[in-house]
């Protein structure tokens, strides 16, 4: 399995494939603040690399519950300079974090190569076409609501099938703008108004999704389930908690996992995929 990127470029994706988070906001929820100056963001990026990330994921508008949102013109002043030099320095695919089909198309041009849409196209419907037009994979999210109400009071029937049915149906909307199924990445928005409950269900279904064809994302990393499972308050100290997730995302078939420690992940995706290529 591979995606292909701007200019035929093939990222394959027959090894787990780790997408460092760089958010550049003062107000992300783990590391928010930490990489605002585009120096910062830049190191922060070369340590991820060296670490073992395969993409740089950048986001200028924080989708923690309860956050409120920020214009187009915000999102651009800042991820627009860290793209930039991070495409000239590093070769590294950049994906952009963003529902916004305006920052997603000056990010493609800054040299960003995927779409990461925690909206599934729903909050814009031109970042289909987006996608289709500029030969970008795309990754659709399920959320149930929006950031500032989501986990007021998340309900579900049968959380595995809606959220499935859902990201086909999305993944429908996308292929009927033109996007090919094998550019469309699935992701079950852990934590995206949903509970506990909802997340755990979800982590031990993940098969449902691989099943689709299309290739998964997860993105569990630092996320308050974690830190309610393990007992850390602090989010920075739930990167083992976080390991754990991608180790059995790998071995349920999940080809792309965003992290913010890339190490441990690299580590923990390795060593379960060695394992995993050894079964019968
Ligand atoms: N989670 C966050 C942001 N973007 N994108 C995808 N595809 N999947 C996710 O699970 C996901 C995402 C939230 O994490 P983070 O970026 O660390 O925090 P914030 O939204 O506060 O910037």
């Amino acid at each position: 399995m591979q995606l292909t990127l701007p200019r035929r470029r093939p990222m394959r994706l027959d090894r787990p494939v780790l997408v460092g988070v760089l958010n550049v906001t003062p107000d992300s929820f783990s590391d928010g603040g930490a990489y605002e100056a585009t120096g910062a963001a830049v190191e922060q990026a070369r340590a991820m690399i060296e670490a073992g990330a395969d993409v740089i994921d950048v986001g200028g508008e924080s989708t923690r519950p309860g956050a409120e949102r920020v214009t187009i013109e915000e999102q651009l002043r800042r991820v627009l300079p860290t793209i930039e030099e991070l495409a000239e320095r590093f070769d590294v695919p950049i994906s952009i974090d963003t529902t916004r089909s305006a920052v997603a198309a000056a990010a493609l041009d800054a040299g960003a190569s995927i779409l990461n849409d925690v909206s599934a196209g729903q909050d814009d419907e031109q970042m289909l076409a987006l996608a289709a037009e500029r030969g970008s994979p795309i990754v659709l999210m399920h959320m149930q609501g929006e950031p500032a109400t989501m986990q007021q009071r998340p309900t579900y029937g049968d959380v595995v099938s809606e959220v499935r049915g859902f990201l086909l149906e999305r993944a429908a909307a996308a292929m009927d703008a033109g996007v090919p199924k094998g550019q469309i990445v699935l992701d079950p928005g852990i934590g995206f108004g949903k509970t506990l409950e909802h997340n755990l269900t979800l982590l031990a279904n993940l098969p449902t999704l691989v099943e689709t064809g299309h290739p998964v994302l997860l993105g569990t990393s630092r996320k308050r389930f974690l830190g309610t499972l393990s007992g850390m308050e602090d989010p920075t100290r739930r990167d083992v908690a976080t390991a754990a997730t991608t180790a059995l995302g790998v071995a349920a078939g999940v080809q792309l996992f965003r992290v913010h420690d890339v190490l441990p992940n690299r580590h923990a995706a390795d060593v379960a995929f060695a394992i995993e290529s050894h079964r019968r």
